[in-house]
């Protein structure tokens, strides 16, 4: 549906390199609708929940000291398989994997500075949000080119 949501966060090195207006602007120039956005230090507890997948791994100890190395760009965009279609436009976690065009594959070389993060699927993508958002944080409303995007 039209309503499906993602969260992506643009990660403490695309904050500090200044990538956020071109990662927004991919989002927009797709068709997307941003519904939530703020600059936020994330903290642990936080972090051990948005990873917890992750956390017997190796590089779970880097993972954390590096989303805790400055602020991140939380964001919450809503449309038709917006979940899928983020994660085409981030590329694969690995950037020397990810094709030209992507986000990752255009601004990004190592896989602990890949700098942005996308929800993997539609429930993992509702549980991020409501980990990274209070309710009232995300605005409903209905953008004027709606009907120039969707059919
Ligand atoms: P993604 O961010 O593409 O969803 P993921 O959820 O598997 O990938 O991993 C979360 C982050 O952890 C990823 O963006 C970078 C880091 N990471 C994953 N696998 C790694 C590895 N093998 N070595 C180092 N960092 C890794
Ligand atoms: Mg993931």
């Amino acid at each position: 549906s039209n309503t499906e949501r993602t969260f992506i966060a643009v990660k403490p090195d695309g904050v500090q390199r200044g990538l956020f207006p071109e990662i927004l602007s991919r989002f927009f120039n797709k068709g997307y609708k941003l519904v939530a956005i703020k600059l936020t230090m994330a903290n642990e507890p936080l972090l051990r929940e948005h990873y917890a997948d992750l956390q017997s791994k190796p590089f779970f100890p880097s993972l954390l000291s590096y989303m805790l190395s400055g602020p991140v760009l939380a964001t919450v965009w809503e449309g038709k398989d917006v979940v899928k279609q983020g994660r085409i436009l981030l590329g694969a976690t690995n950037p020397l994997a990810s094709a030209p065009g992507t986000i990752r594959g255009d601004f990004a070389v190592d896989m602990g500075r890949n700098i942005i993060h996308g929800s993997d699927s539609v429930e993992t993508a509702e549980k991020e949000i409501a980990l990274w958002f209070k309710k009232e944080e995300l605005v409903d409303y209905k953008p004027t080119l709606y009907s120039w995007i969707y059919e």
